[in-house]
């Protein structure tokens, strides 16, 4: 149990008796092409079957429709085959139907991919004990449900902590692709039908004509798992590989350079999904350098693509670096800034891919507000299931809570229900297309992620991307019943500390919507409070001694709550009306200022501090509780990850109260702020092979070193 088969492992139901497997004896695929999805999900079906019942089941040749079999395959191919087809229900794209409750299982997609979901799901309710007899529709709630991986040419990945790429070495693509097809596997089972298998500050070398050849071979392994394949471009390509003095978006060089680009990538790859843009952010080239707009820039690949299908994704993370000492500079505003002007110019294969929230990835944001700004535009969110400023994998935080209070929340746009999953989903404003991007980054560690814990965000990500109404705790129990087993010690003890995390690590991290308060200039983990300010980075706190918080009202601050709806914008410009899990996000107020809570400022930190980091502490003594309830292996790994937890939290919470102390001068009512009785300094220590430094940011070690 290394992890690697995450929540695919078709553990054997050893406590399974008497279930109903006659069905089951013969599997007839419709078809049998190798690059079949269809295929996929009949070999699927007879590993899984395999391995959870120790029962063989064999493919059938014979297509009639035998009882006690087990037909999979396309709606079109089953009425072809046996008739019109008219028991089956009406089905959206990469939608199936599930039939368990005759004799003969009938898992038929409105497409190849549908096919192979319903295959995932029915082995996912087998491998749950779940022998219900069902008829049951599932269609997506939006077309674009992609990952993207953050993966250098090098190998390395960026902000990836799971080990090397499985994608690219040395320059190229890896010769043994064994991992990405199991990572296919992965993707397919939680329903994502497309990758970015690149950086999106992106190596212009990918452009290659090997290299082209290359990404050939990593499609043609998607392929079978019905997973599109596309890549993120560098803006300055033609300038860079091309040959080209200009890389302008309206220069015809430039136009037919990347017409060429596309008809070479949909020669060796007919069914490639597309581009993942990001311009002029962050030193990466873009149209601006031109005057030209950022929709020129979108345009100028989507018609490159159009004759093809496909789509381009262009990212909304545009921002410039701001100056600290101007107080109406805003990074929060910039995405508004430059998109809204353009609502209505981008090409309709550009999906404009959207960060959750305003800055990036934060424990807390408030919902970006561009939602609410473009509508003739299609749009997408842009999740991170790698921890980038969320423990890096050595915190378990379980994200799908965080992902749900953008997703479900109501922007109220037109003063009409306006829920941002029904803007992605193309529903609110009657857009062709929508969907959702993860930014992934697995790597070569046998656990993919860098802990088995986090795997749960990957699973969650697939899941309500497929159906964001779902509920956070339900998919997370789907999740530890496939990946730890069944027992109920096990479920309840994992379901705990995960939907506990989120909050924890809010409450040691940084609480009352001050963001994270990592050090944000380099690796983005631990804590550094200081480095919030005085940069151009603008994930500003602007904590002085008296006073906390980015006031981003229209009054007096930013102007950064103008930019919602009426209704939102009214409830955020209030301090009596924000909610105080984003007080600071949206007021500039005194440590003493009392929230709706009915504790200052100053001490609702300390507090949440000290129990964020108690609860870190207590998943130790919860992961303990489980030992011999799960292998061996896996109970060692992540203990160890939770005992690091454990004492990271105390490392939090000890920085940021005292770094808060420091700077307010206000004691902890409960004196313990600053108070340490017990503990014994490791400078103090006698070990051999030591040397004492001292330690940056300061607040991270208790006397300095
Ligand atoms: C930030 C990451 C940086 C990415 C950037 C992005 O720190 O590595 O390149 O986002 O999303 O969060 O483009």
């Amino acid at each position: 149990e290394n992890g690697q088969n995450a929540w695919l492992r078709y553990a054997p139901l050893r406590s399974v008796n008497s279930y109903n497997l006659s069905l089951a004896s013969n599997i007839i695929a419709l078809n049998t092409s190798k690059s079949s999805p269809v295929y996929t999900a009949s070999l699927e079906l007879q590993k899984g079957i395999q391995s959870i019942f120790s029962q063989a089941v064999k493919e059938s040749d014979e297509i009639h429709q035998a009882a006690s079999s087990l037909i999979v395959g396309t709606v079109d191919d089953y009425s072809h085959v046996y008739g019109n087809g008219n028991d089956v229900p009406d089905l959206e794209e990469d939608g199936f139907w599930l039939n368990t409750e005759g004799e003969t299982v009938k898992i038929l997609g409105q497409n190849e991919r549908g096919a192979l979901y319903g295959a995932f799901e029915y082995l996912s309710m087998l491998a749950q004990g779940d022998f219900s007899h069902i008829s049951s529709v599932n269609n997506p709630n939006q077309p674009i449900r992609w990952v993207n991986q953050w993966d250098n040419m090098d190998g390395s990945i960026e902000r990836g902590y799971g080990g090397s790429s499985i994608f690219f070495n040395n320059g190229g693509i890896v010769d043994d692709l064994t991992r990405v097809s199991e990572y296919a596997r992965l993707l397919a089972s939680i329903r994502v039908n497309g990758i970015i298998v690149n950086n999106v500050n992106a190596n212009v070398s990918l452009l290659s004509p090997q290299n082209i050849q290359g990404l050939g071979r990593i499609a043609d392994v998607f392929r079978p798992y019905g997973i599109q394949v596309g890549i993120s471009l560098n803006f300055a390509s033609p300038t860079a590989i091309g040959g080209l003095t200009t890389f302008d978006p309206l220069d015809s060089g430039v136009i037919s350079f990347w017409t060429n680009i596309t008809d070479q990538l949909y020669q060796r790859i007919p069914d490639f999904a597309g581009y993942l843009v990001k311009a002029d952010s962050e030193g990466q080239p873009g149209p601006l350098t031109y005057n030209r707009t950022l929709a020129d820039g979108a345009n100028l690949f989507a018609k490159a693509l159009n004759p093809y299908n496909g789509v381009v994704m262009f990212r909304a993370f545009v921002y410039n670096q701001l100056n600290e000492s101007d107080w109406k500079a805003d990074r929060a505003n910039a995405a508004v800034q430059f998109f809204k002007p353009l609502d209505g110019k981008f090409a309709n294969n550009v999906v404009v891919q959207i960060k959750y929230g305003p800055i990036d990835f934060q424990v807390r944001e408030p919902t970006s507000p561009l939602f609410s700004n473009l509508y003739n535009t299609n749009t997408a969110i842009e999740l991170e299931v790698t921890q980038e400023y969320l423990g890096q994998q050595c915190h378990l935080v379980y994200l799908a809570p965080l992902w749900k209070t953008v997703l479900d929340f109501d922007l109220r746009v037109g003063q009409k229900a306006s829920k941002v999953s029904d803007i992605i989903s193309g529903e609110r404003f009657n857009r062709p297309l929508g969907g959702s991007a993860a930014v992934v980054n697995v790597g070569t560690n046998a656990t993919w992620l860098g802990s088995h814990m986090a795997m749960s965000n990957l699973y969650a990500y697939g899941r309500l991307a497929w159906d964001p109404s779902k509920d956070s705790q339900n998919i997370l129990q789907d999740w530890i019943r496939l990946t730890f087993g069944l027992a109920s010690e096990v479920l309840n003890t994992i379901t705990k500390m995960s939907m506990e995390s989120w909050p924890a690590y809010e409450q040691y991290s940084g609480n009352l919507g001050i963001q994270t308060l990592t050090d944000i200039t380099g690796n983005h983990y631990g804590p550094n409070p200081q480095s919030q300010d005085n940069n151009g980075w603008g994930q500003w706190t602007r904590a002085d001694k008296k006073t906390i918080g980015m006031d981003r009202t229209v009054w007096n601050g930013t102007g950064y709550s103008g930019t919602y709806p009426p209704e939102i914008a009214s409830m955020y410009e209030d301090i009596s009306t924000t909610p105080d899990n984003l007080l600071l996000w949206f007021h500039h107020v005194n440590y003493t200022h009392i929230l709706h809570s009915g504790d200052t400022v100053i001490q609702y930190f300390y507090n949440a501090h000290y129990s964020g980091a108690e609860t870190a502490q207590a998943f130790v003594k919860l992961w303990e509780s489980l030992k011999g309830k799960i292998d061996a292996e896996r109970y060692e790994q992540v203990l160890y990850r939770q005992t690091y937890q454990a004492g990271h939290s105390i490392v939090w919470r000890d920085a940021i109260s005292n770094f808060y102390w420091n700077l307010s001068g206000i004691p902890d009512e409960a004196k313990r702020v600053g108070n340490h009785p017990w503990r014994v300094e490791a400078e103090s220590m006698v070990l051999d092979g030591y040397t004492i430094v001292p330690v940056k940011p300061f607040e991270a070690a208790s006397n300095y070193t």
